[in-house]
């Protein structure tokens, strides 16, 4: 009721409020309350009555959980941030791709496995450059269940469970070199689509770059999910190769468009730079044509075509070929303004909004133009390749003059599209009937992606929108060079936008976020029975239960089964040899929501957290000899500074 109330406070009622007197009290029962409280505070801190409504409209007292989560990509961090929305505040970071101490990720056994089953042929990768998150649907809707993202920089793909907030698998192909169309899911999560970027020679090997056209390509990886196991299938995956081209973002159909997805690119000049070797840098190269290609794929047609043998493995990916793609009509392509960058499938899935950097409009596809011309095959010429060109006037609806630097594009429930201006610093609300530019409001500054709540579903909920700033200049105090993104969050629930306000995001630049409805998480509190490996989710075959603990040497080494519970290790005296090969099994045998249990071993690098249920393994080499504590790294109780113990090392 009370929160109801807060976000949808029109002015007239902050007057009702400013009036209301010693009935209104302020939470903490402090100053503020009476109408001249309130305009005393007002004018102590400088605030504005838009100022005031929008802190009414975010503002979350203690206790009350946000409306709808986002989940943003944590940029070079290799992270997922979650934030609450309205209130803006930072619930978590969840470790994808590099290591993180806090939930010891990648500093004990398990997780150790699965951050390192994401080097590419053994090379240790310990960053990522995640872009795109996206949130399982079912019948296009977000469902809540798990989260993917990608890696544009190694070209990799992670699964997140939202049961627990946790990876689960890293998955690449060798394939591609990197990524950018990634991830987009299909309106039932059958596939999670990773689209190449740089193209490379497929598979890795080495040739020339002079034999560009020849030589490189890209594609675009098809991963099959398995909704019921949770994890991605790698052999039941497959690739269409593409073209040289630079492939940039994606989407995939749904309802009217439901079966295709949709990929852009940008140098179909084939430029490759060499601005030191006598050829044109790579940006002026890449911008010579007016047009580039928006890729057209079938992707269910796709699927038969796998299924039907048509394909060649290569680098352990089905793929299948261009020549394939272009005889079984998999692939067509249709003009788009000069380097472009979204492509936003619209809520009915029956057009498509591409928006170019060098451009000032936003161009409206037709899907029922754009398939009917596919069927008649109407075709306006080939690219070098051979792939069927569609006629561009012929496939669009029209193009809407939206600003400087238009980038991405989100929708509420009215009708409207909102586009990010990066060169002008604002979002553009326009009218999808009639492509008119409705209202604009400034951001702070070069908006690069927009996010919408449940923005990419075919239900948005037109409440809010986010501005994922890249510059940040003068919003925050100093830091030195190095300044935050700005996260806005902007009200367009009403006739008119409003700024509410500002994240700063300070690890890595983020890309996109996706927001979705709170009520459609699912989230455990303890892992269930005690002792779950959070990476199977299933029994950990060493898991201890209270009164098995107990140190045993066995061929392979000291195996120490051990339990943690406010406010003990047991055995919490571990004694063993110089060179001993040790096996930690730690079951925290807790079920108590927050009963978190750390464990650290001084000079060792063993870092856990040990959450309610969890069980962890740790394999190390005694290697140097002493006495070493360990002890419990979370606050956990009352007696959590005596939650310790020694490992003595004898020489
Ligand atoms: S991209 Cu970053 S602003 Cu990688 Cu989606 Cu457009
Ligand atoms: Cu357990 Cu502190």
């Amino acid at each position: 009721m009370r929160r109801a109330l807060i976000v949808v406070l029109p002015l007239f009622a902050l007057a009702t409020l400013m009036v209301a007197g010693p009935g209104c009290q302020s939470r903490n029962g402090g100053a503020g309350g009476t109408s001249a409280d309130i305009q005393t505070l007002m004018k102590e801190r400088n605030l504005s009555e838009d100022d005031v409504v929008a802190a009414l409209k975010t503002y979350t007292p203690s206790g009350v959980h946000d409306e709808y989560y986002i989940f943003a990509s944590g940029g070079h961090s290799g992270q997922v941030i979650v934030i609450g929305a309205p209130s803006m505040r930072i619930l978590k970071y969840i470790a994808v791709f590099t290591p993180e101490p806090w939930q010891g990720y990648g500093y004990g056994d398990q997780t150790t496995t699965l951050l390192r089953s994401g080097d590419r042929d053994g090379k240790e990768l310990n960053w990522a450059d995640t872009h795109h998150p996206a949130l399982s649907e079912t019948g296009g809707d977000y469902d809540g269940q798990y989260l993917f993202i990608n890696d544009k920089a190694n070209a990799r793909v992670a699964v997140i469970s939202l049961r627990d907030f946790t990876t689960k698998q890293i998955v690449y192909s060798n394939l591609l070199r990197s990524d950018h169309g990634a991830t987009f899911v299909t309106p039932d999560t059958d596939y999670v689509v990773e689209g190449g970027q740089y193209p490379v020679p497929l598979g890795g090997e080495y040739a020339p770059i002079e034999d560009f056209q020849e030589k490189y390509r890209s594609a675009v990886l098809f991963w099959k999910f398995d909704r019921d196991k949770g994890r991605i299938v790698p052999e039941k995956s497959f690739a269409i190769e593409l073209p040289p081209y630079m492939q940039d973002l994606a989407d995939a159909g749904k309802l009217a468009s439901d079966g295709w997805v949709f990929l852009n690119s940008f140098d179909t000049e084939m430029a490759y730079g060499g601005n030191a070797e006598g050829r044109p840098p790579l940006e002026s190269g890449a911008s010579q044509n007016d047009m580039d290609y928006l890729h057209v794929i079938n992707w269910r047609q796709a699927e038969k075509v796998v299924a039907d043998g048509k394909f060649e493995t290569i680098a352990g990916t089905r793929v299948i070929r261009l020549p394939t793609a272009i005889a079984e009509g998999l692939l067509h392509f249709v003009g788009e303004p000069k380097s472009p960058h979204g492509v936003d499938v619209t809520p009915d899935g029956r057009e498509l909004v591409v928006a170019g950097k060098l451009d000032t409009h936003a161009t409206v596809y037709s899907f029922d133009k754009i398939k009917a011309l596919i069927d008649a095959k109407k075709y306006a010429g080939t690219d070098p390749f051979g792939v069927p060109i569609l006629p561009f006037e012929e496939s669009i609806r029209g193009q809407a003059e939206i600003g400087l630097g238009p980038l991405h594009t989100q929708f509420d429930d009215a009708g409207n599209a909102y586009t990010s201006l990066f060169i002008e610093s604002a979002a553009a609300k326009w009218s999808l009937k009639d492509l008119k530019v409705i209202e604009k409001i400034p951001v702070h500054y070069n908006i690069g992606h927009i996010l919408a709540a449940e923005g990419d579903t075919i239900h948005p909920d037109g409440r809010y929108l986010v501005a994922m700033n890249k510059w940040a200049l003068d919003r925050f105090s100093d830091v030195g060079p190095l300044l935050p993104q700005n996260f806005q969050l902007i009200d367009i629930a009403g006739d008119k936008m409003q700024l509410l306000a500002d994240l700063p995001i300070p690890l890595g630049e983020p890309h996109y976020s996706q927001m979705i409805k709170a009520d459609k998480i699912k989230a455990i509190t303890a892992y269930t029975p005690v002792g779950i490996d959070p990476i199977t989710d299933e029994p950990d075959p060493f898991r201890v239960v209270g009164g098995q603990e107990g140190i045993e040497r066995k061929a392979d080494g000291v195996h120490v089964r051990m339990t943690a519970v406010r406010s003990h290790f047991t055995p919490d005296t571990v004694r063993v040899k110089k060179d001993d090969v040790v096996h930690l099994h730690i079951t925290n045998v807790e079920q108590a929501e927050d009963a978190t249990h750390g464990f650290s071993i001084a000079e060792y690098n063993i870092n856990l957290s040990l959450e309610p249920g969890e069980h962890a393994n740790v394999t190390f080499k005694a290697d140097r000899s002493g006495v070493f504590p360990f002890y419990c790294t979370e606050f956990c109780s009352a007696l959590h500074l005596e939650m310790a113990g020694y490992l003595l090392v004898e020489p």
